[in-house]
């Protein structure tokens, strides 16, 4: 269902109801073509933004090809292969990593404070970009739990418990005309380019913040004829996210729902489709993504332009680099201690370590070791060849 006649009324009442939770700010700029651009601000005095500079920012990262297609296992392991339809690249906070689908990638940094490790300039630019977008969404966040909170309460319900804050942003480049993308249903025109899931590994009840901006490309095969702003109208849009309820999809009860992942959508409850203008970010909040799955979707048509979509989330303390760091150093540290016990854990993070960290790093190839080693230069590895010789 979308917001079109003969549905407006019903579309709303879902968004109050089963879709309570996501909400979208529109900017209500895209379009406009004055030199300025439209502006993205944080209304406590914080930092503000404009649209053309993240697309820039993007389009850099672009360039210098931060973005990658990755090799996942999205059936488990042991099962098959499948590469990813979007390229994608993640941004974070330092030591920040993300396990999504058996792939672990690695952050480039948002805030690199240590002009030593900063090997391009534009490089460091741009990732600071995603870092100062990251504020402004997560003041906004805030502001959306707060209502939410408030919505719930006069009600007799119990209020929100999530917090506002992010520390990794994953980054899907898509292409509309991707090869290969699935129908996303049997005989219609519209593709699937992220298919049907909720996000995984994140701190429960919290929220993830989604900023899309859209990126046309004249067709006159010169670099100057990108055209950052085009205006988006609603039944021409060349891309939409749906959302389907889907209960216990992730969350604290979703070991609960056991692997019959089918079971638990619920199809007395329409599905629901947005399409937004680039420059838009839309929220799922507190423990919208436990309940619910979202997917993203394309007309399959060159004229839907490029999709950007930075994703802010907020991780589980485990996808931390910090966590391994700590539990080597218990480690070092018991090492006088002997016993069969002792040796088990000894022995299961020496595993850990190897097969979640070293290898996960190393099997991502050289260009995104090259990428990634040059421009934060983690003192991980340095750490971890220390505990282990
Ligand atoms: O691009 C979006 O709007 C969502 C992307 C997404 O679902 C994902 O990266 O997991």
């Amino acid at each position: 269902m979308r917001n079109q006649p003969p549905y407006q009324h019903s579309f709303q009442a879902a968004l109050e109801t089963a879709y309570e939770g996501f909400v979208v700010d529109i900017d209500r700029n895209d379009g406009d073509k004055d030199s300025s651009g439209s502006y993205l601000v944080d209304h406590n005095g914080g930092p503000s933004l404009r649209n053309v500079t993240i697309q820039e920012a993007l389009e850099h990262m672009n360039k210098v090809e931060f973005f990658r297609v990755d090799v996942t296992q999205p059936f488990g392991l042991g099962t098959q292969c499948a590469k990813t339809y979007v390229t994608r690249c993640l941004v974070g906070a330092w030591g920040t990593t993300y396990k999504y689908l058996g792939l672990r990638m690695f952050a480039h940094l948002w805030h690199n404070h240590d002009p030593q490790h900063a090997h391009n300039r534009k490089d460091v630019a741009a990732l600071q970009t995603v870092g100062t977008l990251k504020e402004i969404l997560t003041a906004q966040t805030r502001r959306h739990l707060r209502r939410l909170d408030q919505l719930r309460r006069d009600r007799g319900a119990p209020g929100t418990t999530g917090r506002a804050a992010f520390d990794i942003c994953l980054i899907n480049r898509m292409d509309p005309t991707a090869p290969n993308l699935k129908a996303f249903l049997p005989n219609s025109k519209e593709k699937c380019s992220v298919s049907w899931h909720a996000d995984s590994s994140l701190e429960h009840h919290s929220t993830i913040a989604v900023y899309q901006t859209l990126i046309y490309h004249e067709d006159n095969g010169s670099d100057d004829s990108v055209q950052h702003n085009e205006p988006c109208s609603q039944d021409k849009a060349g891309w939409s996210v749906a959302m389907r309820v889907a209960h216990n999809s992730e969350g604290p009860q979703s070991k609960s729902r056991g692997s019959n992942i089918a079971s638990t959508i619920i199809t007395d409850t329409p599905s629901i489709a947005v399409s937004l203008p680039s420059g838009s970010t839309y929220y799922m909040l507190d423990d919208f993504n436990h309940h619910h799955q979202h997917a993203v979707l394309t007309n399959g048509h060159k004229s839907a332009g490029i999709r950007y979509s930075c994703t802010y989330r907020l991780l589980r303390d485990s996808h931390n680099v910090q966590y391994v760091l700590d539990r080597c150093r218990t480690t070092v540290a018991n090492f006088h201690k002997k016993g069969s016990k002792t040796w088990r854990s000894e022995q299961l993070l020496l595993t850990d370590v190897e097969s979640e960290w070293l290898r996960q790093f190393y099997i991502q190839g050289a260009k995104n070791r090259s990428l990634l080693w040059e421009v934060s230069k983690w003192s991980f590895f340095r750490d971890i060849l220390r505990f282990l010789v």
